[in-house]
């Protein structure tokens, strides 16, 4: 594989990695402000960030390439509001929809068709990880600061389904 490229796919797990201590800072915020749907959501979110992070893992090893951990930033832990978690969290998601794009340009340049295919499925996975956030706060702009809004939301979220992730950053059943 492309040097350049092996290096940019283990930096994006640690972006993925970073993700899901992003979403767990997010879910450790929810959970002292006692709205634990959204702390619920906010840990599946950050189970899945890890299931990115070893899709990266395996694929790198898969091609015969080294896999090289780095240290994870500290993520922010202050937040004022459920708002601008939300706000926070699309504006992360942009800039990791970003880097595969970026990644998927690389293997393109490079004629490395099955980099190409592992990340077809980042790039499709992304549009979703952009349209979660997106909705929730398009429903927060008619609840605004309102109290009970904010908890039958809260409710909503604590139905999201806890998937089992396997070692290989897939989804078991799926
Ligand atoms: Fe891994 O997609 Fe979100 O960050």
């Amino acid at each position: 594989m492309n040097k350049t490229l092996v290096k940019e796919m283990n930096d994006q797990i640690n972006r993925e990695l970073f993700s899901a201590y992003l979403y767990l800072a997010m879910s450790a915020y929810f959970e002292s402000e006692s709205l634990d749907g959204f702390a619920h959501w906010m840990k599946i979110q950050a189970s899945e960030e890890f299931s990115h992070a070893m899709k990266f893992y395996n694929f790198i090893g898969e091609r015969g390439e080294a896999v090289e951990l780095q240290a994870i930033d500290k993520p922010d832990s202050k937040f004022s509001s459920v708002q601008d978690i939300f706000e926070k969290t699309l504006t992360h998601e942009k800039f990791i929809t970003k880097s595969i794009n970026d990644l998927y340009v690389m293997a393109q340049k490079d004629n490395d068709n099955a980099s190409i295919i592992f990340l077809d499925w980042f790039v499709t996975e992304q549009v979703e990880e952009e349209k979660n956030p997106s909705d929730i706060l398009g429903k927060l702009k008619y609840i605004g600061k309102e109290g009970n809004g904010i908890l039958m939301m809260d409710k909503e979220l604590s139905a999201r389904a806890l998937p089992t992730f396997l070692p290989s950053g897939e989804i078991a059943g799926e």
